[in-house]
């Protein structure tokens, strides 16, 4: 039995986004409003939450319970074929009423929210604030950052700011100027450019590596050498020797300080240097350290820090945070493809203060890869791209 859960800003929206992905006839087996204190409610704005199935039919008893109290129940239920029409009549028409009297409770905090602003030249003002600010949360920016953008808003005069079109357009164009972008590797002839790319374990480093080689080889004609220092794993080395082998690329493999030197000596009037590295924890402080002498002999002109789009701001800020000791130069974010939701990026970017180099959306190589765009990214995070 598969349950499913949704969550949206209004009831009526999160019953919308049953009947999107279920089908009209889904069973509602729980709801609950999220963000009940007071302070998260103004602030994450109001949620609510529907767990839902497409297969399990209701017993009769248990759907009773169900109208009548409407707690959590959970996957439990047993699946029986008696389905209780009455009871989705029923309990359909206990969600539209909790929807609209969410829906009141929405004006209400707007109403609150904007008693609480100095600046309101007109009533609807703080409804578009208000709404940008629970688009924000839902993009996953985290809640200062979100708070930070809106003050920095509402001080702006010259702008149409109760119009929600203004208000996103000018959130974008305050992200555009602030996401700093370090544009594609330059590979200028015979210069030995190198350029490592570090990063915790199967974020795509090596997959990154053979998508820029075959780009700078196969489609800017620029001679690519390719460095392994990933020699724990026989698997790493094999896996980059494959792409080598496809694109036809001279590769060395490295274990030691001193290879690494003799391998860059090798390859320096090469146009471009790749450098792979073995996945790393954030937490490992001696591989960490291994890395960095490592680098310390390459002395690479480039270290990209490879992350995945898919985690958390929290953790994506401590591994920044934590490779920085390897001297990062930049970020490459990968797997924007696996990614619903891309506010974490903002904060990845302010704490690191590096640019973003390029982003990966897809195994395809080496077609899923491109240089990142300021204004595509501003409006991937505020969630309007
Ligand atoms: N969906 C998606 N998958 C990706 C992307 N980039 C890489 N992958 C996949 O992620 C997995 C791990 O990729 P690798 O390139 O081996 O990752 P790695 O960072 O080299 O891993 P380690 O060397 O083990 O640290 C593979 O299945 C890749 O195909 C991407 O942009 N999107
Ligand atoms: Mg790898």
């Amino acid at each position: 039995m598969e349950i499913k859960t949704f969550r949206a800003k209004t009831m009526q929206a999160a019953l919308n986004l049953v009947r999107k992905e279920l089908g009209p006839e889904a069973t509602v087996l729980h709801t609950r409003e999220l963000n009940t204190g007071m302070l998260s409610r103004l602030f994450k704005g109001q949620a609510f939450e529907i767990a839902a199935s497409s297969e399990v039919a209701v017993p009769a008893q248990m759907a009773a319970t169900v109208a009548a109290e409407p707690e959590p129940i959970t996957s439990t239920i047993a699946a029986e074929p008696s389905v209780d029409l009455d009871y989705r009549a029923r309990y359909r028409e206990h969600l539209h009423q909790q929807s609209e009297q969410g829906l009141d409770e929405l004006h209400m905090l707007a109403e609150q929210f904007r008693e609480r602003s100095h600046h309101t030249p007109t009533p609807q003002l703080a409804d578009a604030m208000f709404q940008a600010y629970t688009d924000m949360i839902e993009s996953d920016i985290e809640e200062h950052i979100a708070q930070q953008l809106i003050e920095r808003l509402q001080r702006q005069t010259t702008w149409d700011l109760a119009n929600p079109t203004v208000v996103k357009d000018e959130l974008v164009r305050m992200l555009d100027g602030e996401l700093n972008t370090s544009g594609p590797i330059e590979a200028a002839a015979g210069q030995g450019k190198v350029v490592a790319l570090v990063g915790p374990t199967g974020v795509g480093k090596t997959t990154t590596i053979a998508k820029l080689a075959a780009n700078y080889r196969l489609r800017e004609n620029k001679r690519v050498g390719l460095i392994t220092v990933d020699t724990y794993r026989i698997a790493a080395v094999e896996q980059l020797r494959t792409y080598a082998d496809i694109i036809d690329l001279p590769m060395e493999i490295v274990s030691t300080p001193r290879e690494m030197r003799e391998a860059i000596a090798c390859m320096s009037d090469l146009d471009l240097i790749l450098m792979d590295t073995a996945g790393r924890s954030p937490r490992d402080e001696v591989k960490i350290q291994e890395l960095k002498s490592m680098l310390t002999e390459a002395e690479p002109d480039e270290v990209h820090l490879v992350l995945s789009a898919v985690g958390g701001a929290r953790s994506l800020k401590a591994t920044a945070e934590r490779f920085a000791t390897v001297g990062t130069t930049s970020l490459l974010l990968t797997k924007i493809d696996e990614a619903t939701a891309y506010g974490n990026l903002l904060s990845v970017t302010r704490s690191s203060g590096l640019p973003i180099g390029y982003l990966t959306d897809g195994q395809n190589v080496p077609d899923d890869i491109r240089v990142a765009q300021s204004r595509e990214l501003a409006e991937m995070i505020l969630g309007t791209h």
